[in-house]
């Protein structure tokens, strides 16, 4: 994808990037878009195309139709094993090796760490990992019983996908680490989000109230442009490269 990126937009958001102390980077799915994984919106292709994700990612939709949501899970765990991170990931791991960073995600993917970025915020959990809906407290996953989805052998409670449903809070700890790096950062960089999700979407609010310069990363307009003091509208795998420097394009 080739993109026309203001050169007066990226020059002004190096100059803030070399200024700042103290970086917060949120991504959204759109910053593994360039790697494959279909963003959340757009995740519903194929035979999933007649689901709606906000109505699948529920706890009463698991509880209503386990196996078809377990389903929904596994598909999609299989699509992200197949994809690498992209220009984009890696320039952010450029980026912290360079500057203060703190990355926050909203993704489920796992690629921010697979591209090598450490201590990541995962805000809405992992798709790789997995919990227990009701269980026990002794539940082993070790001796599921299996099935689709595998249930405790104690208890029968079912295992769920580790991600935060819709309706659900925020994992407390992570939470709490990005709206504190929100309100410490002087600089909140925004990758690829639709900026419709909350609480994750009003963290670049919370940065721009607490002094910080907010950069927008997107190919398409988002509900956190107006938030922004520099809009970079393009795709990250290109735009992220152009930030800064440590990472060519080709090295990545
Ligand atoms: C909660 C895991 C309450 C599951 C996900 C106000 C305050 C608090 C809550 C709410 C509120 N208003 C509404 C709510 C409820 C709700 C919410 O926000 N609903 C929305 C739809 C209105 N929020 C919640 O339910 C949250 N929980 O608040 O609980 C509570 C409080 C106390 C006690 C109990 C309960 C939980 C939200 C988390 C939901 N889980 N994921 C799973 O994956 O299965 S969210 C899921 O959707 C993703 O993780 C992601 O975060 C989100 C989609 O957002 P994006 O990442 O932005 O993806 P999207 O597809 O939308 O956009 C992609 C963007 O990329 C686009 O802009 C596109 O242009 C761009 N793009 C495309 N290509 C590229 C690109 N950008 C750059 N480069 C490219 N190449």
């Amino acid at each position: 994808m080739t993109a026309y990126i203001d050169a007066q937009a990226l020059a002004a958001s190096r100059r803030l990037i070399g200024e700042a102390t103290n970086i917060m980077v949120l991504t959204g799915a759109g910053v593994s878009a360039e790697s494959g994984v279909p963003t959340f919106r757009d995740a519903m292709t194929g035979l999933w195309s007649r689901f709606n994700p906000e109505e699948l990612a529920q706890e009463d939709a698991y509880r209503r139709q386990p196996a078809l949501v377990w389903e929904w899970y596994l598909h999609r765990r299989e699509l992200v094993a197949a994809t690498d991170p992209n220009p984009a990931h890696i320039a952010l791991v450029a980026l912290a090796a360079q500057k203060a960073v703190t990355l926050a995600t909203q993704n489920v993917d796992g690629l921010h760490q697979r591209a090598g970025s450490r201590d990541v915020i995962e805000l809405h959990g992992n798709l790789f990992a997995n919990k227990w809906l009701d269980g026990c407290g002794r539940c082993d996953p070790a001796a599921a019983v299996p099935g689709m989805p595998p249930r405790c052998s104690l208890c029968n409670a079912m295992m769920r996908p580790g991600v935060v449903w819709f309706g659900e809070e925020l994992p407390r700890v992570a939470r709490y680490r990005a709206e504190h790096a929100a309100e410490q950062c002087d600089l909140c960089i925004v990758v690829g989000t639709s900026g419709l999700v909350y609480p994750a979407a009003g963290l670049p609010g919370a940065a721009k109230d607490h002094g910080a310069h907010v950069i927008v990363v997107n190919p398409e307009p988002s509900a956190l442009d107006q938030t922004a003091d520099i809009v970079l509208r393009g795709p990250a795998g290109v735009v992220l490269p152009l930030l800064w420097d440590g990472v060519s394009a080709a090295s990545a």
